[in-house]
């Protein structure tokens, strides 16, 4: 008879979405850190299908098998966009993913990573090595406060903005979905200047994600969302919104800059760059309708 040997792990990692009742387990075999700060609680899981796994008051943040897939995104679409991009304010993204992604454009000098939360950057230093390591550049410049407020000081400094926040519905990252922060964004920006913004998702988040894209919308010229493979975040694919002063994520995309690009990349190239704004039709129809 066949025997199973299966046994229910007692460790197990979940999220769990209140709002529809639905959620993902993940066996974990190591708790490695956990600590609830002035913000939010941070854990850090081993996990043997993920590699580490980091989550913010139980949501997934990032984890090492996929996390390459949306700091990607965020990431290169922008700035394969921008003629030079030199200097670049990334809010949220404390983990150091998205930093690592904008280093890897060598005209870069300069980079503002403005994260709430100093000790997500002290646990990504500590226990994400592979995602944090560019952190400590010293063309980084660390700040931690509500990037809502940092970002209102500026009037035409930075040639990128990227938003790698929360979801609106968590913690702070609601301060980085409104119309006023999105205008406080374009007035930060120098005349080509490019932004991102992680959008969340058309099944569970469609009401977050249309508005967010809207508010983007009306703010910014040229306003286009774009999507990817996300397994990490539930239900696995996501959205982020480019925009910009002037220039146009396509029309003005040139291919064979990636295609010269010397650095490795394992989601984003010039087809990927393309196809991702190619939305699904009930994508389209939910920020037309709205
Ligand atoms: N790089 C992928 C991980 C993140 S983390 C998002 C970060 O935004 C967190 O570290 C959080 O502390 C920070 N944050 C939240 N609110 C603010 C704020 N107001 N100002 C600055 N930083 C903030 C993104 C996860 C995406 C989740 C998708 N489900």
């Amino acid at each position: 008879m066949a025997e199973n040997n299966y046994t229910f792990p007692h460790t197990i990692f979940t999220e769990y979405d209140k709002a529809h009742n639905v959620g993902v387990f993940t066996e974990t075999t190591n708790h490695i850190y956990t600590e609830q700060t002035e913000y939010q609680r941070i854990d850090i899981y081993e996990t043997p299908a993920f590699g580490k796994l980091f989550s913010l008051d139980g949501v997934i943040m990032t984890r090492d098998s996929d996390e390459f897939v949306y700091h990607e995104m965020i990431s290169h679409v922008p700035l394969f966009i921008h003629p030079n991009p030199k200097k670049v304010l990334i809010i949220g993204g404390g983990d150091g993913g998205t930093v690592r992604e904008v280093l890897k454009h060598d005209s870069v000098e300069k980079v503002v990573l403005c994260e709430l939360d100093k000790k997500v950057v002290e646990a990504a230093l500590k226990y994400l090595p592979n995602i944090s390591y560019e952190l400590k550049n010293p063309k980084v410049e660390l700040v931690y406060e509500d990037g809502s407020k940092f970002v209102s000081q500026f009037k035409y400094e930075f040639d990128v903005i990227l938003i790698d926040s929360t979801d609106p519905t968590e913690g702070e990252g609601g301060l980085l979905f409104t119309e006023k922060f999105y205008q406080n964004c374009f007035e930060a920006l120098n005349e080509n200047g490019v932004f991102s913004a992680q959008t969340e998702e058309p099944f569970l988040k469609k009401e977050w994600m249309v508005r967010a894209y809207r508010r983007i919308s009306n703010t910014f010229n040229i306003a286009r969302l774009y999507m990817g493979y996300v397994p990490q975040y539930m239900p696995g694919t996501w959205t982020w919104t480019f925009a910009s002063k002037n220039l146009d994520p396509i029309k003005d995309f040139d291919p064979e800059k990636v295609k010269e690009f010397n650095k490795e990349l394992k989601y984003y190239d010039e087809e990927v760059h393309v196809a991702s704004f190619s939305l699904p039709v009930f994508v389209k129809k939910l920020i037309s309708e709205f």
